[in-house]
C-alpha cells in the first residue's frame, strides 16, 4: 500500500487514459500528402521570414528537429527538411473528430490542448471495463478514421498516465498498474515530475536526488521547508500518488483562444487588430454548445512580449465585451511597450452552484 501525508495509506483504484497525438500537427499534414511519410517534415514559418518550428514528424527528430527552434536551425540540422505552414482550422477540426471518438467511451474527458485529453473510464462498461483494450480500440479507431497515430499511457491517476504514455511513443501505449507503482518510480527521473524544471532539478542533484526513489527518502519536511507547498506535492508524486480528478470540459474554470505570430505585433493599432479576430475567435468557442450554460467571472488578456515575458491582465465581468479586451490590452501596452508575439483572450467560469431562486 502507498503511503501520502494527505491520505494515509490509500490504493487508488481509477482508471485513467492519458492520449496524445505523435507529431500532431506534421501528422495532419502527412496524412493528406502521404507522399511525405517517409520524408523530414515540419510544420513552421519559412526559414527565410522569422519561422519557429511548431512541432516536426519522427522522421526529422532523427536529425536533432524540435518544436519551438527556429527553421533556420532546423535547415541547417536537416537540409531536405520540407517546411509546411501552420492550418490551425485543420488540426482544430481533427481535434474534434478525436473527442468524438473519445466520448464512445466516456463522459469524463479532460481536453489539454488539441492532441493530447485525459479520459476517466473507471464506470466505462466497453471492453469488459479493461482501460488497455480501450486505449487500444480509441488509438485503432482514431489510425483507421483520421490516418494519424496516437499514443496511451493507461494508470490509476493522471500523473502517471501522462508519463505512461510518453513511455512507447510513438504509436504506442503503456499501463502502469497498482501493482507496478512502487517498483516504477525507484528508477523514474525527476524531471518527469510535474512542475520539476531545470532549477529544480539542479536543486535536488545537488544533494543527490536524481530519481524519485532517492526523493522517497527525504522527509516531508524537509521537502516542505526547501519547496514550501510544492513540497507536499513532491512527497505525493515521487511515490506515483496524484489525486487529481480528470475535470470534463461541463466543469472547466476557464476558456481561452491565443495566437503566435509570425512577425511580432509593433503598434497598438496591430495589436488590436488581431485582438478582433481572437475576440471574434472566443465568441465562436463560447457558443458550443458545452459553454452555453456557463456563467463568466471575468475576462482576461494574455500578452507574450518578444523577450519571451508574459503578462496577463483581468477584470471581473460577465459579459465578454470587446471593449472589455480593448481596455486590458491597453492596459497591458501601456506597461511594457515592446513587441507582441502572442495574444490571448479569455473568460473565467464561475463554477459556483447557482441558487435556485424557484424553491422560495
Ligand atoms: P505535443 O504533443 O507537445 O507534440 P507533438 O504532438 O507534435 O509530438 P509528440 O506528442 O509525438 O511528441 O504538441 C502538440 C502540438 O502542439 C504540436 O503538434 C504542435 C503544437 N506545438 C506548438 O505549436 N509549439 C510547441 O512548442 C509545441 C511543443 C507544440
Ligand atoms: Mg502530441
Amino acid at each position: 500500500m502507498i503511503s501520502s501525508p494527505i491520505l494515509g495509506n490509500y490504493k487508488d483504484n481509477r482508471k485513467i487514459i492519458h492520449i496524445d497525438m505523435d507529431s500532431f500537427y506534421a501528422s495532419v499534414e502527412i496524412a493528406e500528402k502521404p507522399n511525405l511519410k517517409s520524408k523530414p517534415v515540419a510544420v513552421a514559418g519559412s526559414s527565410e521570414t522569422r519561422g519557429v518550428v511548431t512541432t516536426c514528424n519522427y522522421e526529422a527528430r532523427k536529425f536533432g528537429v524540435r518544436s519551438a527552434m527556429p527553421s533556420i536551425t532546423a535547415k541547417k540540422l536537416c537540409p531536405d527538411i520540407i517546411f509546411i505552414p501552420v492550418h490551425m482550422d485543420k488540426y482544430r477540426n481533427i481535434s474534434k473528430e478525436i473527442h468524438k471518438i473519445f466520448k464512445c467511451y466516456t463522459k469524463v474527458i479532460e481536453p489539454i490542448s488539441l492532441d493530447e485529453a485525459y479520459l476517466d473510464v473507471t464506470y466505462s462498461k466497453y471492453c469488459n471495463g479493461d482501460p488497455s483494450k480501450m486505449a487500444m480500440q480509441i488509438r485503432n479507431k482514431i489510425h483507421n478514421d483520421l490516418r494519424i497515430t496516437a499514443s496511451a499511457g493507461i494508470a490509476p491517476n493522471k500523473f502517471l498516465s501522462k508519463i505512461a504514455s510518453e513511455w512507447n511513443k510513438p504509436n504506442g501505449q503503456f499501463c502502469i498498474t497498482n501493482s507496478m507503482i512502487n517498483k516504477f518510480m525507484m528508477k523514474l527521473p525527476i524531471r518527469k515530475i510535474v512542475g520539476v524544471g531545470e532549477k529544480t532539478e539542479k536543486k535536488l542533484h545537488m544533494i543527490g536526488v536524481k530519481t524519485c526513489g532517492d526523493l522517497q527518502n527525504i522527509s516531508l519536511l524537509d521537502l516542505k521547508a526547501n519547496f514550501g507547498k510544492f513540497g507536499s506535492a513532491l512527497y505525493d508524486l515521487c511515490r506515483g500518488i496524484d489525486i487529481r480528478d480528470v475535470i470534463s470540459d461541463r466543469e472547466s474554470k476557464s476558456l481561452s483562444v491565443e495566437d503566435t505570430y509570425s512577425a511580432d505585433l509593433k503598434s497598438s493599432k496591430e495589436c488590436e487588430i488581431q485582438l478582433f479576430i481572437l475576440h471574434q475567435k472566443l465568441k465562436q468557442r463560447l457558443s458550443e454548445e458545452k459553454f452555453l450554460s456557463k456563467k463568466i467571472k471575468s475576462c482576461f488578456v494574455k500578452v507574450k512580449y518578444n523577450d519571451f515575458k508574459i503578462s496577463s491582465h483581468q477584470t471581473t465581468c460577465v459579459l465578454p465585451e470587446i471593449e472589455i479586451y480593448l481596455k486590458l490590452l491597453r492596459k497591458a501596452i501601456c506597461k511594457k511597450s515592446r513587441p507582441i508575439r502572442l495574444l490571448g483572450v479569455g473568460v473565467i467560469f464561475d463554477n459556483r452552484p447557482q441558487l435556485d431562486l424557484n424553491i422560495y
